[in-house]
Parts: C-alpha cells; sequence; structure tokens
C-alpha cells in the first residue's frame, strides 16, 4: 500500500511489510510508478495532488481507478476514474470481508525490504540532510508525534525517518503551504501532552509561523523543534533549476539565527554543529526533558547546500 503523493498524514505504518512506500508528486512520475497496475484504489485522498506540473495522464491507459472518499467535493474534482462516496473505513472493512471471503490463493507477503542504504557522506563540511536523518530516525522513540516542513528534505526525511505511531502520528502540509508544521505540531502537544512532538522545519520555514514557539513556551508544550538549517530556500533554487531559470533572487538565507530567535519567545536553543550523531543526542535529550515537564527547546542543526532535483 504506497501513500497518496504529498499526504498530510501518515495513513500506514511505515515498518509494515506491507508499506509500499510514497507516491511521488509529478503526474508523470505517478503514472510510472503505477504502471504495473491494472487497478487502483485512491482511499480518502484527492486524485492526486501533484508538483511540479509534468503533463501526463494520472495512471496509465488501460489502468482502471476507483475513489472513495466521503467528501463529495473532492469526488467531483478528480480528473479521471469512477468513485464511490462513502466512508472509507467501513469501505475497507466491507472490501477486507469480501477479499477474505473469497477462495483464493492469498498472495505472498512482499519481499523484506530491509533497513534503506546508508547515504552517501556529504564530502563538505556540513552532514547532508539524509545523513542526519539516517542516524536520528531509527533512535527516536516509538511514543512520538512527528511533524515536518523542510520541503527540500522530504525524500530523505521519509527514506529515514519510521512514522509508525497512530493517530496522527505524522502532520504536515499537504499542499506545500508553508506554516502549518510547528502551529500543528504544539496543537497537538497541548491536546496530548503525554506524547512528545518533533518538529522538523527549514529556516525558512520556520518565518512563516514561528510565533507557536511562544505559545509552546507559555503552556510547557512537550515541543522539540529540529531546525535543518541550509541558509537557503533550498527546494525554490530547486524549483529554478527544473525551470531552467538561472540566479533567481531572494533565494538565500544567511546570517538568520534561529536559536536567538527561539530565544526571544522564551524557548532555549541550541546550534549543534557536531554531525549527526551530536545532533541525533541533542534531540533525544530534548525529548526526554520535554516530556518530564522540561517544555519546549529548539535545536539547529547546520546542514549541506546541496540543491535536490525536483523530478
Ligand atoms: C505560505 C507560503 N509562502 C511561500 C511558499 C513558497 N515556498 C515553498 S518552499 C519555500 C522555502 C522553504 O525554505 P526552507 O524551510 O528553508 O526549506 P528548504 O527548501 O531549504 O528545505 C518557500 C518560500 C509556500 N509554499 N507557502
Amino acid at each position: 500500500m504506497p501513500v497518496a503523493p504529498s499526504s498530510g498524514r501518515s495513513v500506514f505504518p511505515t515498518d509494515d511489510r506491507h508499506f509500499a512506500g510514497y507516491l511521488p508528486f509529478g503526474a508523470e512520475l505517478i503514472s510510472n510508478e503505477l504502471a504495473d497496475h491494472d487497478l487502483v484504489v485512491v482511499v480518502g485522498a484527492p486524485v492526486f495532488t501533484c508538483y511540479p506540473y509534468l503533463p501526463s495522464r494520472l495512471v496509465p491507459r488501460g489502468t482502471q481507478l476507483v475513489l472513495v472518499s466521503d467528501d463529495p467535493d473532492e469526488i467531483a474534482r478528480a480528473p479521471l476514474g469512477d468513485a464511490l462516496l462513502a466512508d472509507p473505513g467501513l469501505a475497507l472493512a466491507a472490501l477486507a470481508a469480501e477479499a477474505q471471503s473469497r477462495d483464493e490463493t492469498t498472495r505472498p507477503l512482499p519481499p523484506d525490504k530491509g533497513p534503506p542504504t546508508a547515504p552517501q557522506p556529504s564530502g563538505g563540511g556540513r552532514p547532508s540532510p539524509a545523513e542526519v536523518f539516517a542516524v536520528l530516525g531509527p533512535a527516536l522513540p516509538e511514543r512520538l508525534r512527528v511533524t515536518n516542513e523542510s520541503p527540500s528534505n522530504l525524500p530523505d526525511f521519509h527514506t529515514y525517518v519510521p512514522l509508525t505511531f497512530a493517530p496522527c502520528g505524522y502532520l504536515t502540509t499537504p499542499n506545500g503551504g508553508l506554516g502549518y508544521g510547528l502551529p500543528a505540531g504544539v496543537g497537538a502537544a497541548l491536546a496530548d501532552p503525554g506524547t512528545p512532538v518533533l518538529a522538523v522545519v527549514g529556516e525558512g520555514s520556520l518565518q512563516y509561523t514561528g510565533q507557536a514557539l511562544w505559545t509552546a513556551a507559555q503552556h510547557g508544550a512537550p515541543v522539540v523543534t529540529l531546525v535543518v538549517r541550509n541558509d537557503e530556500y533550498d527546494i525554490l533554487k530547486a524549483y529554478g533549476d527544473f525551470q531552467q531559470v538561472d540566479g533567481a533572487p531572494g533565494l538565500d538565507l544567511p546570517g538568520l539565527d534561529t536559536v536567538a530567535y527561539a530565544q526571544s519567545y522564551g524557548v532555549p536553543g541550541s546550534r549543534v554543529d557536531g554531525g549527526p550523531d551530536a545532533v541525533r543526542d541533542a534531540v533525544l535529550e530534548a525529548l526526554h526533558e520535554a516530556l518530564r515537564g522540561g517544555g519546549p527547546a529548539l535545536i539547529e542543526a547546520p546542514v549541506d547546500r546541496s540543491v535536490p532535483s525536483l523530478v
């Protein structure tokens, strides 16, 4: 079972043998990924959110698509396929019961994928985001909510950070609009203070709703903000490359001091220059402290400035 492109929630435990990864964002890439399938059932998600624009059918000709949704507007928006207006949970339960009642050979479990391959060392003075996530991800506690608003690192984040806690164990913006992640994490921590939150955010995205740090400080919310700092709007540089635009202005972010910024809102912060192991230790310590009533903290982790390819 793959997760719909740009899903705002974790809908399936990523350590399950049936988890088939995240669908890419661009139409052509999605279509290629689904090419081997006769039937695609989209459950409780749009068909499909796409970015960037890559003109293509969403599924190959010959592949049937059915949307199951309780949202008539979503059904009206679906650009192709058939739709069933129904509660997705009830519909899936009915489908599972029907499948079990059939006397057919059960499909074997998909092969165990094993752990992801280790990232290439960045080669520069700073680690890559992948190197940080590869060390941090497996060390994170099971009972943890995670939010992500660090756009250029999303594929690395998904590769190395297991998302297994439910319900709403993972929160992110489904449409790319910045400013949701940190407030969502603070709100979740206030609603459920027994579950700490790790809010992963780019230093650019932090500027959109950083005031949430003040709310976290005032209420002692157990939220640890991890700023993945690359000193630029990395994903927009990637978009510039994709559109073959050279030298778009305003995409460098030198001189932001996110530690001082957090402190100005009453949240203690520290910059961790010691590489992935040091970042992991600092995050785990801060999560531990937060759960013991120590309140929020911010950790800034410098990473290298490599611009990822968008497609
Ligand atoms: C409300 C809003 N304003 C502007 C944008 C455009 N935008 C998309 S990503 C991005 C930069 C994010 O920078 P950063 O958080 O540092 O992450 P990076 O791309 O470096 O990983 C911007 C400005 C947006 N998506 N939403």
